[in-house]
This record gives structure tokens, sequence and C-alpha cells, in this order.
């Protein structure tokens, strides 16, 4: 069995689930936060035997899409003067991060 954790954009998430849903993969969704924008994220945990990977690879594949989001001037207040960036600055990110994981154990209680 393989642990699949896909990091999407928010936007992405709804159409996402239910794929996965019609495609019969069990998943659990989680609010998460992106460390260099800083904005909402979500981290699908997705368990399933090892030959159903690729197919679900293939569902977030084709439910997430890429696009430009602007990150927000950093205010110097408070922060050192190395990471402050006065104008907004337009960063591509990607439809979907994913990570395969082995799963040494699977119970449920
Ligand atoms: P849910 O996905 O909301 O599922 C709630 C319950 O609905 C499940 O309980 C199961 O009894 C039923 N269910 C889910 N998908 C089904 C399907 N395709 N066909 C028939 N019945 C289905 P549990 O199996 O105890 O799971 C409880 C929660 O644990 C799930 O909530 C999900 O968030 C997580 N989970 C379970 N298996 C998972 C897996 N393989 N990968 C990731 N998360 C899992
Ligand atoms: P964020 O960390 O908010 O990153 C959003 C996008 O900003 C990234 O898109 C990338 O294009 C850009 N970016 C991130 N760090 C950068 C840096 N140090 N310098 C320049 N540009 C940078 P994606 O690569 O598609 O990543 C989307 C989200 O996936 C990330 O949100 C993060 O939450 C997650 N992620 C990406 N790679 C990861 C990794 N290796 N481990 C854990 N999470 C990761």
């Amino acid at each position: 069995m393989k642990l699949i954790m896909a990091v999407v954009q928010d936007q992405d998430s709804n159409r996402l689930m239910n794929a996965l849903v019609e495609n019969n993969f069990r998943a659990t969704k989680l609010a998460t936060t992106g460390g260099f924008l800083k904005s909402g994220n979500t981290t699908f945990m997705i368990g399933t035997e090892d030959v159903r990977v690729e197919k679900a690879l293939e569902v977030i594949r084709e439910s997430c899409k890429s696009r430009e989001q602007l990150m927000a001037p950093v205010s110097p207040m408070g922060g050192n003067a190395d990471s402050y960036i006065p104008y907004p600055v337009e960063v591509s990110v990607g439809g979907a991060t994913v990570f395969v994981l082995p799963i040494e154990q699977f119970h449920q209680f």
C-alpha cells in the first residue's frame, strides 16, 4: 500500500475530491499553508493499493491546474530587511506537488 500526499490549490480541491470519490479512492483532505506564499492550500492524503497509484496520479493530474499567483508585498515592519519585497511578484504555482510514500501498516479500529 502507498500513501499519496498531494498539495493542491484550494480552487481545485472540490474537483479533485469529487474525481477521487468517483474513481473509488478514499481520501482525507487537510487545510494547509504554503511556506512561500504563506497562503492556504489543500493537502490530500490518499491511501491506496500499489497497483492503483498510477490511476490516482492521473486523477490528480487531470483535476489540478497550474496558475500564476501574485505574492503580496512583504511589509518591512517586524520582518528583517532581507525578506522585504516592496512590490507584488507573480509566482507560478504548480497544479499539484505529490509525494508517494510506502505504508508500513494500515489499521482501522
Ligand atoms: P470519509 O471519506 O468521509 O468516509 C466515511 C466513511 O464512509 C468511511 O469510514 C467508510 O465507512 C465510508 N466510505 C468511504 N468511502 C467509501 C466508498 N468509496 N464506498 C463505500 N463506503 C465508503 P472509514 O473507512 O472508517 O473512514 C473514516 C475516514 O478516514 C474517511 O472519511 C477518510 O477521511 C479517512 N480514510 C479512510 N480510509 C482512507 C484512505 N485509504 N486514505 C485516506 N483517508 C482515509
Ligand atoms: P508555497 O510554498 O506557498 O509555494 C508556492 C509557489 O511559490 C511554488 O509553487 C513555487 O512556484 C514558488 N516557490 C516556492 N518556494 C520558492 C522559493 N524558495 N523561491 C522561488 N519560488 C518559490 P509549487 O512549487 O507548485 O508549490 C505549491 C505548494 O506545494 C507550495 O506552496 C508548498 O505548500 C507545496 N510544496 C511544494 N514543494 C514542496 C516540498 N518539496 N515539500 C513540501 N511542500 C511542498
